[in-house]
């Protein structure tokens, strides 16, 4: 008999239909070190149930910059299962387990996250891929962190955070992301300081950690903080 697909699963009645496709994709599942072990649905990865059994999975949050160093946010379609109507950096997502995607050495992981992030970029935003391109990414760390979204749903992920310095054409998928804008540092700390608006808790941690010092070295100096070993933990 076929296996029961996520389109008749009772976890996932109510939500959209298209959401509901995409929680079928195959997540890379980590140990702690962040070598791959295994796969399992984006469904499975995401379950709290799981999450707090200690599985863990392979993510990237891409960051990307215009020629006047504005970073492009994006506020959460409602059709999110996940962390919806949240206001969040410019694409997250994960990579797939496939041979293009996945990786065992931290070259290839990386490799096959910014593959996964032109891919993403894509779908959710309307950027062409000719736009992004994979040797323009930039690699600065990995993050460790977990988040509840409500009491079913969370992330607990290591995330690959991912820069890029280009002038893109938005064109947003309105089943992905329901507004878009473009900040300075400044305006984007005035969104925190005005209280009115909810950002995702992986972006409010790299913007408590290291977004804005990253930033400042945009145009120089970021050198010294790419490709970092170490997993941060938080
Ligand atoms: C998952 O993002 C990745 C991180 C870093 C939270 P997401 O929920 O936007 O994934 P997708 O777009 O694949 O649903
Ligand atoms: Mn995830």
């Amino acid at each position: 008999a076929p296996t029961p697909s996520s389109q008749t699963d009772a976890d996932l009645s109510g939500y959209d239909a298209e959401q509901i496709r995409l929680m079928d994709e195959v997540c890379i599942v980590l140990d702690v070190d962040d070598n791959p072990i295994g796969s399992a649905s984006k469904k499975t990865c995401h379950l709290m149930e799981n999450i707090n059994k200690g599985l863990l999975h392979r993510a990237f949050s891409a960051f990307v910059f215009n020629s006047d160093n504005k970073l492009l946010l994006q506020q959460r379609a409602s059709e999110k299962i996940t962390f919806p109507d949240l206001w969040t950096n410019t694409c997250c997502s994960h990579p797939l387990a496939t041979p293009g995607e996945t990786g065992a050495e931290l070259s290839e992981a990386v490799a096959g996250v910014k593959t996964a992030a032109v891919r993403k970029l894509e779908q959710e935003l309307g950027i062409p891929s000719a736009q992004v391109p994979i040797d323009k990414f930039e690699f600065l760390t990995r993050i460790h962190y977990k988040a509840p979204s409500d009491g079913k749903w969370g992330e607990h992920e290591i995330d690959y955070i991912l820069f890029i310095k280009a002038d893109v054409d938005v064109e947003g998928n309105p089943n992905e992301v329901q507004a878009t804008r473009w900040v300075s540092p400044e305006e984007l700390k005035g969104m925190f300081e005005e209280g009115k608006l909810a950002f995702t808790p992986w972006f409010k941690l790299i913007c408590q950690s290291m977004l804005f010092e990253w930033w400042e070295h945009l145009d120089g100096g970021l050198e010294e903080y790419k490709g970092e070993k170490e997993i941060r933990r938080m």
